[in-house]
């Protein structure tokens, strides 16, 4: 191939890069529409950015309320000793001095942590994000011992997605940041779930800090 064409090419993937942008809406927005054709003249590909639904990308809104939880239990619905200030010392929140803090106990138990919110559906996307720090006392020939799965259920409570599962195998010393694309379910009231499930012996600690979930529009 000629280094000309290539520069073409590379220049009409640019363009369709750019005119995806948020304006489509749909999971994998961001990726060049499959039947764009790089084999069309450079005219005919260019689009115009936000083209599709139409709203801009500029605003972000907020959704979670208390998400840094330092209002204790407020807004949340929780199940089992989850948003706690204690252990700050060798365990301390991301942010401030509250957390969701699953397991912990060496014994078996459940903590569940829920929060609705409406997903508007002129939203050009939609994130869920949260900060998650893994300790474990569990041994490495333990398996997936204990866990913490991130649910996302619909406004009667049907898991629609498990969005992430993570275990005593998927230790953090600090804590990382996780996302999550939700713009598939624009116009829908989702549940975002986090349910932490300890075993019958040794401690796995699962502690979650800031979680966001925002749309722009
Ligand atoms: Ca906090």
């Amino acid at each position: 191939m000629k280094n000309s064409n290539i520069t073409k090419w590379v220049s009409a993937l640019s363009i369709l890069a750019i005119g995806a942008g948020c304006g489509g809406g749909d999971e994998g927005a961001h990726n060049p529409p499959a039947d764009a054709g790089i084999d069309a003249p450079l005219d005919a590909v260019a689009v115009t950015p936000d083209a599709g639904d139409g709203g801009s990308c500029g605003t972000t809104t907020e959704l979670m309320a208390n998400g840094g939880f330092e209002e204790g239990n407020a807004t949340w619905t929780t199940s089992g000793r989850v948003i706690t200030n204690m252990g700050q010392d060798g365990y301390p929140a991301r942010a401030g001095t509250f957390k969701a803090y699953f397991g912990g106990f060496g014994y078996g138990n459940t903590g569940t942590l829920s929060q609705k919110a409406a997903l508007p559906a002129e939203a050009c996307k939609a994130t869920l994000s949260y900060w998650v720090r893994v300790l474990s006392d569990e041994p490495d020939s333990a398996g997936e011992a204990d866990t913490l799965t991130v649910q996302l259920r619909d406004a009667n409570g049907a898991v629609l997605e498990t969005l992430s599962k993570l275990s005593n195998r998927t230790l953090s010393g600090s804590y990382i940041q996780k996302t999550v694309d939700l713009t598939p379910y624009k116009g829908k009231t989702v549940e975002v779930r986090f349910v932490g499930i300890e075993d019958r012996q040794t401690p796995t600690s699962f502690f979650v800090d800031d979680v966001s979930l925002s749309y722009t529009h």
